[in-house]
């Protein structure tokens, strides 16, 4: 009997040792993630691609009047949605296959509360209606039809968003209908790419800290050129085409949607930071992992990842050559040339 009893306490008192220690571990290991806490440089916004400079234009008026991030980084990738000659974004933006103009857009603030619409149709501002979803809704994401009833719900008109230019590229890419989404970079003449393949595709993502030091993302695409009816990228899915964590930095994608998907790209690159790497070092190890799931294929397709920490740093890294991204500080107002694998 005393034995058991003995048997008893003892096991309990391990347990107890077990599960306080590793709660000692959890928070050793909390702790030592938290890398950063300071804002050295806010507010800063930065966007993918060459585009995004106007966007950061956009963003950085509500930014140094100290308005939140949330609403910068909103009414920044406005620019380009309502923008018909940015043919991968918003009005204007390539179709799928069969001629429909399908937007995937989300949003993300710095209390983890995100939104995001998929498959959208015939609403310009789909980073607004992602807001929505966030704001209005219980849910995180709506697709389609649902997403499109809460737009008009809330006041927003529908529109035509295929513009006669690409709908004149589309008929022209009908006669051959090959879908092959090589990469975004024009002058990168791959082996197997073709005109009007290589310039399918161009997301915005964005990403700003605000005076606060509270950081925010947007990211919003009509996806990949002639896609198949239905398909939905990674720049709506939340971790994959974007995420923050305001107390570690943000990230967002670019380039084909299935390889970030698969590897959780924007997720994993603000776990990176956590774990002290620099963005750019972040957004390198997260393009070397998608190379290492898929060596043969990563030669052929574009993806780049940017990256802003709580700092202020900010950084990207692409698969290939030609990925450009926007910075908006203090400082600057610039596009720079990613580094890249390739
Ligand atoms: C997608 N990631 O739908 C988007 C497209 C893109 O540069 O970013 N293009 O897969």
């Amino acid at each position: 009997m005393s034995d058991r009893r003995n048997f008893v306490k003892l096991t309990l008192l391990s347990s107890a040792a077990l599960l306080a220690g590793k709660n000692v571990l959890a928070q050793t290991d909390e702790l030592k993630d938290r890398t950063y806490d300071t804002k050295k440089d806010a507010p800063v916004v930065i966007s993918t691609w060459d585009f995004g400079q106007e966007a950061n234009a956009a963003a950085w008026k509500l930014l140094t009047k100290g308005e939140r991030a949330l609403d910068a980084v909103e009414a920044g990738v406005k620019v380009p949605e309502a923008d018909p000659k940015n043919q991968s974004v918003g009005l204007g933006g390539r179709p799928d296959r069969d001629g429909h103009v399908t937007l995937d857009a989300c949003i993300m603030d710095e209390d983890a509360r995100c939104g995001a619409v998929a498959c959208l149709e015939e609403i310009v501002h789909a980073i607004s209606v992602a807001r929505l979803v966030m704001e209005k809704t219980p849910h995180v994401m709506l697709a389609g039809e649902g997403a499109q009833q809460l737009a008009l719900a809330n006041g927003m008109k529908k529109a035509n968003l295929l513009t006669a230019e690409s709908l004149k590229e589309w008929k022209e890419w009908l006669k051959t209908a090959k879908y092959k989404p090589h990469n975004n970079i024009e002058n990168l003449k791959l082996p197997n790419s073709r005109p009007g393949d290589a310039r399918n595709h161009d997301t915005i993502g964005m990403l700003a800290m605000d005076k606060k030091g509270n950081l925010s993302g947007a990211c919003t695409t009509s996806g990949m050129a002639y896609k198949l009816r239905g398909r939905i990228g990674d720049s709506p899915i939340i971790g994959a085409g974007l995420y923050v964590d305001n107390e570690i930095g943000a990230a967002t994608s670019s380039g084909v949607g299935e390889e970030v998907i698969r590897i959780v790209g924007s997720h994993l690159v603000v776990e990176l930071m956590r774990r002290g790497h620099s963005p750019e070092e972040a957004c390198k190890k997260a393009v070397q992992r998608i190379v290492a799931k898929n060596p043969n294929m990563a030669k052929d397709v574009q993806v780049g990842f940017l990256a802003l920490n709580k700092h202020g740093e900010f950084g990207a890294y692409a698969l290939q050559k030609g990925f450009t991204y926007a910075v908006r500080n203090g400082a600057v107002d610039t596009v720079y040339d990613s580094k890249s694998l390739f």
